[in-house]
Order: C-alpha cells, then structure tokens, then sequence
C-alpha cells in the first residue's frame, strides 16, 4: 500500500551541512528528530543535532561531556578486539556502551514552515551525571503559558526522561528526570484530562515484556503514576520489535490520535497511529493496520542510520497535520496528513 503523505517537494529542508558546529573540532553528522512548536507568530524546529570529531583512519573517535560539563574526546584504535562498531550508533568496547555522536538541541524558526534558520537563541546542552552522553529527540507542548520539553536523557547510568521548561528559550528551569531507565519517547498530552495531566511513554523490559507504549498520570508534571500499558509491539508485522510515541496526541472528534513510530527487526522505522479514548486515553479504540508512512524516497532509504522515519513533533491546522520528522537519522524532512484520512484507515 502506498502511504497517505503528502511530502515536501523541497525535502530534506535541513541537514547537516546548514547548521554550524557547536564549537571548533566538532563535526555536525546527523539532523534528527525535531521537537516542534509555535512561538512569537512563526514555526519552530527543535532539532536534535549529533556531533563528534572529523573521524581520523583507522580510529573511532566521539566526545562526551563530563558531569561539571566539560568536553571530553574519548577515541579507540578501530584495530581492538574489544571494541564493536557493528551499530553506527552506538559502540561498545570491553563491555560498556558509549553513543558515537553527542546531541545537543538547536532552535530554527520559520515563517513559512518551509525555510528554516537559527536566529540567535542559544543551543540547549546535556548538563550533569545523566546527561553526559547528550540530550536527544525532545518533544515540546505549551501549557498554562510555558512550554515544556521532554527527551531522552543518556548517560552511562541509562536512558531516561527529562522535564525543562521555559517562558522564553533563553532561561530554562530543569525539572529533573521524570521517567527512569529505561525509557524514551514521551509525549505529554497538551491538555488535562478529566483534571489530571496524561504522557504516553516507553519503558523498555528486556526479559518478560518488550517495547510497548504506556501512559502515566500525574497532578503536576513532575510525579507520575497509575501507569497502564497501552500498545504491544505485534510480532510478524511492521511494528514487531519496538513501538513508541511521537509528538504530543491530536484531539479529534473521535479520539486522541497519537502518531507513533514502530521498527521491526531489521530496525525499519516506520509510521501509524493509535486512536485513545477521550476521556480514558489508556484505551485504544483503534489502530493502524498498515504503516501510515513508510520509509520509500530515497533519503529515508540511505543515509547515517537508512530506512528510518522518526517523528516527534507536528503543527496542526484543521484537518491537516504537518509532520516534521527524521528521515535515516541524517536529514530533516516535512510531509503533511489529512487527520481524517488517517481515522479512515484505523481499524
Ligand atoms: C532510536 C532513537 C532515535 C533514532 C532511532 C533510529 O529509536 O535513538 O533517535 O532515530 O533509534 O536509529
């Protein structure tokens, strides 16, 4: 089947080559999945911006803060047999994980939803013990007037979620790590429901379980509980090895319509949707049986880490989602969906 997008024609609008390095001797490698809101009239881009040094022959090199926030490069002799680069995004050696790139946040905006540049407002850095191995994939909701930030959080602790928030995105206040290793992909709901504030996210359980899609409630943001599980992996199909949230649910007339990722074993990252009860978002009323937006134009195909579409942010203006996504964990791209032709195919 084909998929229901509609892309850019002038896809990708960002990749690496558009945005500077955070400081000398860094290489920007990767443009990913942006976090993405509207702030003083025009459309933002939060994007995820991987960096590490320019790779020398034969070596494997890639920085890491440390917990007072000071640079590090580590680097390993490609040669030793203790050390796996089989991932290209993560590398193993003598038994522990480091990431080969270190990911920091970066603000573009836009009038057009097209054309995206940075314009002065500062990049957003990992700080303390467990953000040493950076900051990833932050999704953005406005509540009450400010806006809040979830993301991944990684550190040689584990991958956890983090909470900021800001009025303005130059001062931000740390909220700390919400959700505990391990965990990623969290997507706070943009209104309360029935008095209490919902997120979507996703722990992973390594023996009895898998990578499924939860939802936690809290009074405040900060205390999460009542956590429910709300969508398996499905063996045999698209979404068998790992499910996950996008960005923040879309109310609809229907239901909550949550747009999520899912990979299969061969780490293809494809698109569908969830559609969640109004009143009692930890039922799934319905479900995408075929992806709603597979990885098939070519640079979504090849590319750092190839056949991955990842989305954690999109605007929505009546109908019409615009989605704005990571496409082979190298570019930004931007397509858009008809809510009500996404409701159609759910089953
Ligand atoms: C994980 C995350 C994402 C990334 C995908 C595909 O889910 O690290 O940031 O885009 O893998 O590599």
């Amino acid at each position: 089947m084909a998929d229901l997008t509609k892309r850019f024609p002038e896809n990708p609008i960002l990749k690496p080559s558009d945005i500077n390095p955070s400081q000398q001797g860094m290489k920007v490698e990767c443009l990913l999945n942006p976090g993405v809101f509207r702030f003083e009239g025009k459309s933002w881009l939060l994007l995820r911006v991987a960096e590490r040094p320019e790779q020398k022959p034969g070596k494997t090199t890639f920085p890491v803060f440390s917990e007072e926030g000071t640079l590090k490069i580590l680097e390993f002799d490609n040669a030793d047999p203790k050390l796996d680069l089989s991932d290209p995004r993560v590398l193993r050696h003598d038994g522990v994980d480091y990431l080969t790139t270190l990911s920091h946040l970066r603000l573009v905006a836009s009038d057009d939803g097209v054309t995206f540049k940075e314009n002065g407002y500062p990049p957003i850095f990992g700080r303390g013990e467990l953000e040493t191995f950076g900051i990833e994939d932050c999704r953005v909701i406005r509540l009450e007037g400010s806006h809040f930030l979830t993301f991944t959080q990684v550190s040689a602790n584990g991958v956890g979620v983090g909470l900021r928030s800001t009025n303005n995105w130059r001062d931000f206040l740390s909220h700390g790590m919400i959700f505990p290793p391990h965990n990623k992909d969290c997507a706070i709901f943009d209104e309360k429901i029935g008095g209490k504030y919902f997120a979507l996210h996703r722990p992973s359980s390594p023996a009895i379980g898998g990578n499924y899609i939860w939802i936690a409630e809290s009074p405040d943001l900060l205390h999460w509980g009542n956590n429910r599980c709300v969508a398996h992996s499905r063996p045999g199909q698209w979404d068998s090895a790992r499910v996950g949230a996008g960005a923040a649910p879309i109310r609809t007339g229907d239901g909550w319509l949550a747009i999520y990722h899912g990979a299969n074993e061969q780490h293809r990252y494809c698109l569908g949707a969830l559609l969640l009860d109004l009143k009692e978002p930890w039922r799934v009323l319905a479900r995408s049986c075929d992806p709603i937006m597979e990885p098939i134009a070519d640079y979504e195909k090849t590319g750092f880490f190839g056949n991955v579409i990842f989305t954690n942010g999109h605007l929505v203006t009546g109908d019409e989602v615009t989605l704005y996504y990571g496409a082979s964990d190298s570019v930004i791209c931007g397509a858009r969906f008809s809510i009500a032709e996404i409701l159609a195919t759910l089953r």
